[in-house]
């Protein structure tokens, strides 16, 4: 128990948190009572818009140490080795909102911020090496399919499998779902995976495309669809409460990253476009390299502050490290800091949770909420004669480079040789899973498409799975019960109401 003493946001001693003031006990409360219209004021304030994917999760902070020497592919000062970063995770769901269960069967989210001594790196990928769809311009109207109908807001199986089925492309990606993978244990019994292809540049200036994968030390383990269901009514926060708990009691998660790497010239020629965020590179063409390990240590000592209003963006890369040819990369490169200017704020970045540890001499200025500020003889503008900072193309130049030609058009991806829709869906189910797996996915399956009602939707699903492997289409189409009361469309054409009286 504290004896500090209430104050006002301005610090001013407080009379009371119990009596509004008010004309005598009984009489109307006096708008002089500036502390109630605060209360109620900054209660109305108290929540930052949602994020609009990703909205469900929790979070950590902890380390990453560079325990081999990937030197040779990156001059990026945090994976040299030995190195020992600072850093901040948030786990989360992807279509449900805040108050939604962890355990809904979705994609996680694995985004990782590091503090590195050049600028924060930030890794924000998933628990699962592939992605839905190849080009960002679809996002959202595949995050609108699968998320709520605009009338009833509800959620429907229908639209789902409508999206998914007519972007044939997101087939390898719902394997993933509709597997184990959907359903993680926890948040520390998972992988994590930058999923796109990025870029490493040695110091020599050699470029190198790479995939990251953090493996968990605690071992991969899912939740049984049933137990799932049951637990999202019984502890809608069971993975919150889960890393909070161990973390509370000194049992620190770990996870091994290690990277593909590809040598810069072989993109052109590799069997799969290796820039496709549907696709994987089976480890035969490209090993597993040893990166390191993190470790996290330490909760957040406030939610709100240190993960509802932390920022990470694809767009915070450091020296040796850049983006690709991915599409899907480059559209997230201008969308996650659009979304915290909006979300957090214009000075999200310099909120301790998303400040660099290295100084920052930026020639921002200004804007909401600024605090961070340069000393009153530093120019605001460069160039300059008065010493401000100045740009250095050595120390990270323009590191996002590759040979780019051609017309600006709107056009699929080059396909590569065995490029297809729905061939690395057949190897995961084929020669990944094993039979129990195989089990489950088909059970998976079946109970989310025996939720859809629009035969001719039913049908395209049905030949989906046939698409990805005939044995598990002819395994689904059998599981699933023929349905009760099929509809023609997501929602009926709304009854024109009759004409009432003429409006005034
Ligand atoms: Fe996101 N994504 N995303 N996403 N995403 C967001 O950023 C977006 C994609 C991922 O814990 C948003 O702050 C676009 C792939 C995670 O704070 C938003 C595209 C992957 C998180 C956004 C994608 C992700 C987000 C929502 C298609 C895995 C939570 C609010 C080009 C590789 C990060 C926000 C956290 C959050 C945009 C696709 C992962 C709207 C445009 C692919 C883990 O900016």
């Amino acid at each position: 128990m504290t004896d500090a003493k209430t104050t006002t946001n301005s610090g001013a001693p407080v009379a009371s948190d119990q009596h509004s003031q008010s004309v005598g006990p009984d009489g109307a409360i006096a708008l002089t009572d500036h502390y109630l219209v605060e209360k109620l004021a900054q209660f109305n304030r108290e929540r930052v818009p949602e994020r609009v994917v990703h909205a469900k999760g929790g979070g950590a902070f902890g380390t990453f140490e560079t325990t081999h020497d990937v030197s040779q592919y990156t001059r990026a000062a945090l994976f040299q080795p030995g190195v020992e970063t600072e850093l901040l995770i948030r786990f989360s769901t992807v279509a449900g909102e805040q108050g939604s269960p962890d355990t809904w069967r979705d994609p996680r989210g694995f985004a990782v911020k590091f503090y590195t001594s050049e600028g924060n790196y930030d890794l924000v990928g998933n628990n699962t090496p592939v992605f839905f769809i190849k080009d960002g311009i679809k996002f959202p109207d595949f995050i609108r399919s699968q998320k709520r109908l605009p009338g009833s807001h509800l959620r429907d199986n229908d639209m789902q499998w409508d999206f998914w089925t007519l972007q044939p492309e997101s087939a390898h990606q719902v394997t993933w779902l509709m597997g184990d993978r959907g359903l993680p244990k926890s948040w520390r019994h998972m992988d994590g995976f930058g999923s796109h292809t990025y870029q490493w540049i040695n110091a020599a200036g050699e470029r190198f495309w790479v995939k990251y994968h953090f493996r968990t030390q605690q071992g991969n383990e899912f939740l049984p669809q049933e137990e799932a269901d049951r637990l999202a009514g019984s502890d809608a926060d069971l993975h919150i409460r889960d890393l909070y708990e161990a973390i509370d009691g000194g049992d620190f998660p770990k996870w091994d990253l290690s990277v593909q790497v590809m040598p810069y010239a072989d993109a052109a020629e590799y069997r799969f476009n290796p820039f496709d965020l549907t696709k994987v590179w089976p480890k035969s063409d490209y090993p597993l390299i040893p990166v390191g390990t993190m470790t996290l240590n330490r909760n957040p000592a406030n939610y709100f502050a240190e993960i509802e209003q932390a920022a990470f963006a694809p767009s915070n890369f450091v020296p040796g490290i850049a983006a690709s040819p991915d599409k899907m990369l480059q559209a997230r490169i201008f969308s996650y800091a659009d979304a915290h200017r909006y979300r957090v704020g214009t000075n999200h970045a310099q909120l301790p949770v998303n400040a660099p540890k290295n100084e920052v001499h930026s020639y921002s200025k200004d804007g909401a909420s600024r605090f961070g500020f340069s000393a009153p003889d530093v120019p605001v503008y460069a160039p300059n004669s008065f010493g401000g900072a100045h740009a250095d193309a050595a120390a990270h130049g323009d590191d996002s480079g590759w040979q780019n030609d051609g017309e600006l058009v709107r056009a699929a991806a080059t396909l590569h040789p065995e490029d297809d829709d729905f061939g690395q869906a057949r190897t995961l189910v084929n020669e990944v899973l094993d039979d129990a797996a195989r089990e489950r996915l088909v059970g998976n399956i079946a109970g989310h498409v025996g939720k859809t009602a629009i035969p001719e939707i039913r049908e395209r699903a049905f030949k989906y799975w046939d698409s990805v492997d005939p044995e598990l289409g002819r395994r689904v189409r059998e599981s699933v019960a023929p349905i009760e009361n099929p509809r023609e469309t997501l929602v009926p054409a709304p009854v024109p109401t009759p004409a009432g009286p003429a409006q005034g």
